[in-house]
C-alpha cells in the first residue's frame, strides 16, 4: 500500500501526533426497508470511536447496475448515499468495521451482483493508491458509477477522484449517459446525522 499522503495534516492531541485521512463511503440498499437500513449503518459506523462525521448525499433512488458483459439478477432498485468522514483509523480497521455492520444487518453472501440489504464500499481514503484485493483503494469501480459520483458531486464536486479527475466532472459526463445507470433525487427521503 502507498500513501502519497503520509504527511497530511497532523494535529497534535495530548502529545500525541495524530494522522487524520479523508474518507469516503458509499451505501446502498436494495432489500427490506432501504432507507432505514441505510440510517442504521450511518448509525453503527459512528458508534466507534475514530471516525467523525463531516456530511452525507441526498438520497438516490439507482436502478441495479453491473459492469458492462455482467449479468445481473432481476431485482429492485437501490437507495445510495454517499459519506465523508475524518478518520485517525487505518483502513484496515474501517474495512473491518464496514464488514461487520454489513454482517449484523444479515446480508447473505450468495449471488454476485445479486439483491443486498446493505453494501458499504471504501470509495477512498485519503490518497492511498492499492492494489490489495482484500481493500482497493480507490474502489476500483467507483469511477464508472453514476450511484457513486452523482451523489458525490452533490456534496464534493471539487474533490479529485485519484486516476480519474474531478468528481463533479465525472459526475456530469456520467448522468449526461442516461440509460439504466441513470439516478434519481429522492427529495421525499431524509436521513438523520449520526448522533
Ligand atoms: N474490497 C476490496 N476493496 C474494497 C473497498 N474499497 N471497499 C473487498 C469495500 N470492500 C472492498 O465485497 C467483497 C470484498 O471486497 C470484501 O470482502 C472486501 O474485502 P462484498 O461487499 O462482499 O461483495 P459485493 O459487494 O457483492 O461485491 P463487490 O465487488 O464489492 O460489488 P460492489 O462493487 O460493491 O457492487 N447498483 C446500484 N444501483 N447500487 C449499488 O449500491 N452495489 C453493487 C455492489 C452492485 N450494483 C449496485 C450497487
Ligand atoms: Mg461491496
Amino acid at each position: 500500500m502507498t500513501a502519497p499522503d503520509r504527511m497530511p495534516d497532523r494535529t497534535a492531541t495530548g502529545g500525541h501526533m495524530l494522522v487524520h485521512h479523508r474518507v469516503v463511503f458509499s451505501l446502498g440498499s436494495n432489500l427490506g426497508d432501504r432507507l432505514d437500513n441505510i440510517q442504521e449503518a450511518v448509525d453503527a459506523l459512528f458508534d466507534a470511536p475514530g471516525l467523525d462525521f463531516v456530511a452525507f448525499s441526498p438520497v438516490y433512488e439507482t436502478a441495479p447496475y453491473a459492469p458492462p458483459g455482467e449479468t445481473i439478477p432481476s431485482q429492485d432498485d437501490y437507495l445510495n448515499i454517499v459519506l465523508v468522514a475524518d478518520t485517525r483509523l487505518p483502513p484496515e480497521t474501517l474495512l473491518e468495521r464496514v464488514l461487520n455492520i454489513e454482517n449484523s444487518m444479515q446480508r447473505v453472501r450468495e449471488v454476485r451482483w445479486g439483491p443486498r440489504t446493505l453494501d458499504i464500499d471504501i470509495v477512498v481514503f485519503g490518497d492511498v493508491v492499492s492494489d490489495d484485493p482484500d481493500l482497493t483503494l480507490p474502489h476500483p469501480r467507483a469511477h464508472e458509477r453514476a450511484f457513486v459520483l452523482v451523489p458525490w458531486a452533490d456534496i464534493e464536486p471539487d474533490v479529485l477522484l485519484p486516476g480519474h479527475g474531478r468528481v463533479g466532472d465525472l459526475a456530469e459526463a456520467k448522468a449526461a449517459e442516461g440509460g439504466p445507470s441513470a439516478v434519481h433525487r429522492r427529495t421525499d427521503l431524509t436521513l438523520q446525522q449520526p448522533a
